[in-house]
C-alpha cells in the first residue's frame, strides 16, 4: 500500500453511480471541489467513503423555492413573514440531498430589478450551506427594466425571469408579458410563468365570500382547473406569438397538462414543472378541522386524486422537465398562516407550503423505489434538467469529470417516517407528516465538502456560493433539441 500523498481529497468507492443518461459501477475521485476521476480501483483519497449498496447521485437542484422574500404591500395575505431565510432554507435543502437552490429576487412595483437583486444578495450573504442562484420576478416591466435592467442582469448570470398572471400585486397584463417574453427571447433567458386567470379567481372569490364560504377548502373552489387551463393556454399562445421559450411552473393537473401537450404538438418550445404537492396532496387536505387546512393552501391548489395520477403520468412519460418544491415557508402561527386570525377567509391566508427537504426523498421513494420511474429519470427530474434549462450544466446536475462534486449518496434501505421535528427548516409543520419513505440521502457533499452525514450537520453557513448562470438558449432551442440533449 502506498504511503505517499493521497491522489484525491476524497474517493467514494463501490457505489452505483447514476446520471440522467447512465447507471454504472464506479468510484468517484474528488480533488479541489471537483470530480476528477471515475473508474474502478481508483488510488487513495485523504478521505475514503464506502458507498457499497448505495446510489451515488448528483446533488439535487431545487429550481423553485422562496426564501426570505419581502412581501409586496397590498397583497391580500400581507404581513405574513417567510419563516426560512437562506440559512435555514439551505440547511433544510442539504438534509434532503439538494445541493443547489434557486429562489427568487422579486421586483415589487415601482422598484428597480437591479435593486431587488442587490437586496437579495445581502439577504443571502454569509448564510447559505449550499450553492444558490437567483431567478428574477418582474412585476413592473417599465422601459428602463426592459431596455436596460433585464439585458444587463441576464448577461450577468440571472438567466430566468418569472412573471405572474395572477396576484393583485404581482400580475402583469398580456401586453406586458409579450414585452418581457420579447426581452427573454432576444437575450437568451428563459421565461417562467405562473398561469392562473386573475379575473376568474377574484370573481369566484367574491361570490364565495358573499355566500359565506370562506374556509380554507374554498381556496380550491376559487381556483378550479379551468382557471389554470385558460391561463396556460394563453401563456403558450403569447410565447408562440413572440417565439420565446417558456416554462410553465407548478402545473397542478390534467387540464393544464393537455394544453402543454397541444402546444408541443404545434412545435411550441414549452417546458413544464410540477411539484410534490400535486402528486401527494389533494383538495381533501384543505378540508381539515380547526383551520389546519390552511397549511395546504397554495396556488394552484392541490386537485383531486385522479389528477394526482395524471401528474404522475407526466412524471413518467417525460412531459415534465422540472420537479421543484415551490417551498414557500409560512408557519402555522400569527406570523404565518394565522396572520389574519384562525377564522380568516381563505383570501387572507398566505399561499405556500414547505418542501425543500422532502422534495427529492418523496420522488426517490414513490417514483424510483416504487418502480414508477428509473434512476436516470429520477436524476433528470431531481437535478440534470434544471441544470440544463437554467444554464448550470455540466458544472451542476451530473457526475462527470470536471463537474462540481455536488453529490448525494442515497441509501435505498433506509426507511424514514417523515416527522416535522426531524426536518431542518424553520416551519412548524410539514404536510407530509407521518408518511413513510423508502430511501434517504445519508451523505451529502457540496463542491467536495461534506455538508451532512448520517443526520449530522457538517457544513457551515456562508460556504454556499452564488452561481452566475449562462443562457441555455443555444443548447436547448426547442423541445426536439431538448429531447435529444436532455
Ligand atoms: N404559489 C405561488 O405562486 N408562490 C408561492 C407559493 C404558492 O403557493
Ligand atoms: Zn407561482
Ligand atoms: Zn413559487
Amino acid at each position: 500500500m502506498s504511503t505517499g500523498t493521497p491522489l484525491f481529497d476524497t474517493v467514494i468507492r463501490n457505489g452505483t453511480v447514476a446520471t440522467a443518461a447512465d447507471v454504472f459501477r464506479s468510484d468517484v475521485g474528488i480533488r479541489g471541489g471537483r470530480i476528477v476521476a471515475l473508474g474502478e480501483g481508483l488510488g487513495g483519497g485523504a478521505r475514503e467513503i464506502d458507498a457499497s449498496g448505495m446510489y451515488v447521485l448528483p446533488g439535487g437542484i431545487d429550481a423553485h423555492c422562496h426564501l426570505d422574500q419581502p412581501k409586496a404591500e397590498g397583497l391580500a395575505a400581507a404581513g405574513s413573514v417567510m419563516a426560512d431565510d437562506f440559512l435555514s432554507g439551505s440547511r433544510s435543502a442539504i438534509f434532503g440531498g439538494t445541493t443547489t437552490i434557486v429562489p427568487f429576487a422579486v421586483q415589487h412595483r415601482g422598484q428597480s430589478v437591479v435593486a431587488a437583486v442587490e437586496d437579495y444578495h445581502r439577504r443571502a450573504a454569509g448564510k447559505a450551506y449550499c450553492d444558490y442562484a437567483f431567478h428574477l420576478i418582474v412585476s413592473d416591466p417599465s422601459e428602463k427594466v426592459l431596455r436596460e435592467e433585464l439585458p444587463q442582469l441576464i448577461t450577468s448570470g440571472y438567466t430566468s425571469v418569472k412573471v405572474y398572471m395572477t396576484y393583485e400585486a404581482m400580475r402583469i397584463s398580456d401586453r406586458q408579458i409579450l414585452d418581457v417574453l420579447d426581452v427573454t427571447r432576444e437575450h437568451g433567458a428563459l421565461a417562467m410563468i405562473h398561469a392562473e386567470n386573475f379575473e376568474c379567481i377574484s370573481w369566484l372569490t367574491e361570490k364565495l365570500e358573499a355566500a359565506g364560504k370562506t374556509a380554507p377548502r374554498y381556496h380550491a373552489t376559487s381556483r378550479p382547473q379551468a382557471v389554470e387551463r385558460e391561463a396556460t393556454h394563453r401563456a403558450i399562445a403569447l410565447s408562440e406569438v413572440v417565439s420565446a421559450r417558456l416554462l410553465i411552473v407548478h402545473v397542478s393537473g390534467g387540464e393544464a397538462i393537455t394544453e402543454i401537450r397541444r402546444g408541443r404538438e404545434r412545435g411550441v418550445p414549452i417546458f413544464a414543472e410540477t411539484c410534490p404537492q400535486y402528486l401527494f396532496l389533494s383538495e381533501e387536505d384543505l378540508d381539515q378541522p380547526g383551520f389546519h387546512g390552511a397549511k395546504c393552501v397554495c396556488s394552484p391548489p392541490p386537485r383531486d386524486k385522479g389528477n394526482q395520477e395524471v401528474v404522475w403520468r407526466g412524471i413518467e412519460d417525460g412531459l415534465f422537465d422540472i420537479f421543484s418544491s415551490d417551498h414557500a415557508p409560512y408557519r402555522f402561527d400569527e406570523n404565518g398562516k394565522l396572520r389574519h386570525g384562525p377564522d380568516a377567509p381563505f383570501r387572507k391566508v398566505a399561499n405556500g407550503i414547505p418542501g425543500l427537504e422532502t422534495r427529492a426523498p418523496l420522488l426517490f421513494s414513490e417514483g424510483f423505489m416504487a418502480g414508477r420511474i428509473d434512476l436516470c429519470r429520477f436524476v433528470a427530474l431531481n437535478s440534470a434538467n434544471s441544470a440544463k434549462l437554467y444554464g448550470m450544466y455540466p458544472r451542476k446536475g451530473t457526475i462527470a469529470v470536471g463537474a462540481d462534486a455536488d453529490i448525494a449518496i442515497w441509501d435505498p434501505q433506509r426507511q424514514v417516517t417523515i416527522r416535522n421535528e426531524m426536518l431542518h427548516h424553520n416551519v412548524d409543520f410539514t404536510p407530509y407528516e407521518g408518511r413513510t419513505l423508502q430511501g434517504w440521502p445519508v451523505t451529502v457533499m457540496v463542491r467536495g465538502e461534506l455538508v451532512c452525514q448520517d443526520g449530522e450537520l457538517l457544513g457551515r453557513p456562508g460556504y454556499g456560493e452564488f452561481i452566475a448562470r449562462r443562457s441555455s438558449a443555444r443548447d436547448i432551442q426547442d423541445r426536439s433539441a431538448e429531447a435529444a440533449w436532455i
